[in-house]
């Protein structure tokens, strides 16, 4: 039994966060008192500049590459509603030596282990691409509640990093986050159809906050666009409610995103009550990094 509810026919009330943010007694690493304070209070933290151009140029190559070699009919590839245009590829880590090595870099795993209190394993990656011109949006969610009803992660003990490999601009679909929201549970209406990830990954309908909620939600925290650089990359919180618009500039907006989870979260039977979702969207299977 889960403290949280989603994934039912009426509606639930928000419910506080049960979790800490940053866990455990303060683990030496990169990341500054005051860095892991504003981690705290918004729920995500943006750090210029983690890798430089020629890292991002080179791991970008390897990504399009990677991509480009991927069977048409394989389960990693997911493509945008109505098009054969790859939105994006899951389980990069493993498929990418530059990623697999950013994975355990210090610059990134340092920081995520002073938040997680931990060792951590990858969840999830995947490299999202945006393409220009008809690049389709997600719409808001909380990864977290995806990943306790659809995966079974107990707590909220996540750290995603998304770096920059491209621009991400005002105008071509970058991330937009709700400061704070991190700290609310918003329960989803709608039980979830078996395989629903196979629609999800494309458009996603269940698992997404009523639009009273997601009123309330802005109008207590705001919306915080994150416009940055290549080689960028934002650290944020299981639980931050976010989403990004559609892209019909001409500039794609290519994002690599690795989920760090503790190895004190392992997952368990999904709390939605469905099959669970494949390893190359959840790793069952958690090698602690580094
Ligand atoms: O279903 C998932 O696990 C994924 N979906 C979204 C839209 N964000 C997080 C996660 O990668
Ligand atoms: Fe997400």
């Amino acid at each position: 039994m889960s403290a949280y509810v989603s994934r039912v026919s009426s509606e639930p009330s928000p419910v506080r966060r049960l979790e800490p943010v940053v866990w455990g007694d303060r683990v030496p690493g990169p990341m500054t008192t005051e860095e892991l304070a504003s981690y705290e209070s918004d729920g995500f933290l943006l750090l210029e500049e983690a890798l430089d151009d020629r890292e991002v140029r080179s791991l970008d190559d390897e990504l399009e590459a990677v991509a480009a070699a991927m069977g048409s009919r394989d389960e990693r590839v997911i493509r945008e509603p109505g098009s054969d245009t790859v939105r994006s590829v899951f389980q990069i880590h493993e498929l990418s030596g530059r990623v697999a090595e950013l994975a355990s870099d210090p610059r990134l795993l340092g920081r995520v282990r002073q938040i997680l209190g931990s060792e951590a394993y990858i969840h999830q990656s995947r490299v999202n691409f945006k393409p220009g011109l008809r690049g389709k949006e997600f719409y808001w969610h909380s990864d977290f509640e995806t990943w306790h009803f659809e995966d079974g992660m107990p707590e909220m003990r996540a750290v995603s990093v998304s770096i920059n490999l491209t621009e991400n601009r005002a105008d071509n679909g970058s991330l937009m986050v709700m400061p704070g929201s991190h700290r609310t549970f918003v329960g989803c209406v709608g039980e979830t159809p078996q395989e629903h990830y196979r629609e999800s990954l494309r458009s996603q309908h269940y698992g997404v906050p009523s639009d009273r909620a997601l009123e309330q939600l802005a109008s207590a925290h705001g919306i915080t666009q994150v416009v940055a650089p290549p080689g960028s990359a934002l650290l944020f919180d299981s639980n931050c409610m976010h989403g990004s618009n559609g892209n019909i500039t001409p500039y794609p907006r290519r994002n690599l995103f690795l989920v760090f989870n503790s190895v004190e979260n392992t997952l368990v039977a999904p709390f939605g009550g469905t099959e669970p979702r494949p390893g190359h969207i959840a790793s069952r299977d958690p090698v602690p990094l580094g």
